[in-house]
């Protein structure tokens, strides 16, 4: 496996050389100044390969970008509106010129509106470290309060609507701004900052939207970008929906092994692949996240290791420890380190993985810039974690 870091680009307040000290050896970013949807031009991707190898020699570091996370896709092209034939057009340059800077490995999304979604940002362990979670019962609060949307009964229990009221009732001035800022945009990888206003709008915009016309969408999309990815040897990574379910009352349809099949089944090429992210399937029980693996293994183009714990609702879930979630690591890590061991017959490169998100911990609580999840000591934290498992298990 590829040891590798997500890093947010030289605003970042984990630098490179914090970053080397975890010892990772590769590096996760994308250009996220460029909005979503404009062509990333040839330069610029050498621009930021220019930076990091400067740091590199001032520092006597040696990092190296392995993937592109992510090049977004545009809610026009999911919905297949207004100018989205140009903007695949840039997506498909987009993958050439990234290829032109000897990168090889790009992962993307389909999720519509918004990226991944958390209801807190600092839910506070027994251990006293801040982790992210994803409360069920404030999805309904944010769509009934907050959004007021009238047709909630559509696809949420009279219980469940009722148990959401109760709540909103304890919840308090604060809980309830957190709420909104981390369902709107206070994540990193988030298009914008939505206002109410603007959150309606695409709502209203995704309204008629079926599954299968997202899935149609996406479908149409592979068939394009996947011949451009082919050419240039570039494996696309399409990662799962986080959480892997329908939010308010839009589809997701990267959710499922079933919807896998689907989108893998689109376009058969090896440039057509994953991003397993072993805790955004994981918070869906019915996946079985190891089935999932095996069933695609040689498709699996980026690994994110993270792992969380599903509340008593079944439906809500906080990123536990690496180690202590519902995913069992060690039975996971023996899969990917034998899938590796049968793609070095056909002398192909170790898959990349990153520990995917961290604890808030130690010094770190009391820094005023950081990206949710993306501190630094945390993920140092798991990537130690999974490290000792992967030497146990390679030995
Ligand atoms: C969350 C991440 C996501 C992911 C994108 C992939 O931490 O896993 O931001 O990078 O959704 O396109």
């Amino acid at each position: 496996m590829q040891n590798s870091f997500r890093w947010y680009g030289p605003n970042d307040p984990v630098s490179l050389s914090d970053i080397r000290q975890t010892n990772a050896e590769y590096i996760v970013t994308s250009l996220h100044q460029i909005p979503y949807g404009e062509k990333w031009k040839k330069d610029e991707v050498k621009k930021r390969i220019n930076f990091i190898n400067k740091y590199n020699s001032s520092n006597n570091i040696n990092l190296k970008w392995n993937v592109v996370e992510s090049i977004p896709v545009h809610n026009n092209i999911k919905l297949r509106n207004h100018n989205y034939k140009k903007l695949i057009s840039n997506y498909k340059d987009t993958i050439a010129n990234i290829a032109k800077n000897n990168i090889r490995t790009i992962c993307y999304n389909f999720m519509p509106i918004v990226d991944w979604t958390r209801t807190q940002l600092d839910f506070k362990l027994p251990t006293e470290g801040l982790a992210l979670r994803f409360n069920y019962l404030q999805v309904i609060i944010f769509e009934r309060f907050v959004l007021q949307l009238r047709d909630l009964e559509k696809r949420y229990s009279s219980r469940e609507i009722k148990n959401a009221e109760i709540l909103y009732k304890k919840m308090k001035p604060r809980d309830l701004n957190n709420m909104k800022f981390s369902i709107m945009g206070g994540l990193p990888a988030s298009e914008t900052k939505y206002s109410i206003r603007e959150f309606k709008k695409m709502l209203e915009a995704y309204k008629n939207v079926k599954n299968i016309d997202l899935k149609e969408n996406l479908r149409d999309f592979i068939r394009e970008i996947i011949p451009i990815a082919e050419e240039n040897g570039v494996k696309m990574a399409i990662h799962p929906d986080d959480p892997p379910i329908p939010l308010f009352g839009v589809p997701r349809i990267v959710s499922t092994l079933k919807d896998y099949k689907y989108i893998l089944n689109s376009y058969d090429s090896e440039s057509n692949g994953m991003t397993f992210c072993a805790g955004s399937l994981a918070s869906n029980i019915n996946n079985n996240v190891y089935k999932i693996f095996n069933k695609f293994k040689n498709k699996i183009n980026f690994i994110h290791l993270r792992n969380v714990k599903v509340e008593k609702d079944k439906k809500s879930f906080y990123e536990s420890n690496h180690l202590n979630g519902d995913v069992d690591f060690v039975k996971l890590i023996k899969m990917i380190v034998k899938e590796e061991k049968r793609r070095s017959a056909f002398k192909k490169i170790d898959i990349p993985m990153r520990p995917d998100h961290g604890h808030c911990l130690l010094d770190d609580q009391n820094k005023n810039t950081f990206n949710p999840g993306y501190t630094a000591i945390g993920r140092l934290m798991g990537l130690s974690e999974l490290r000792g498992i992967i030497k146990a298990v390679q030995n």
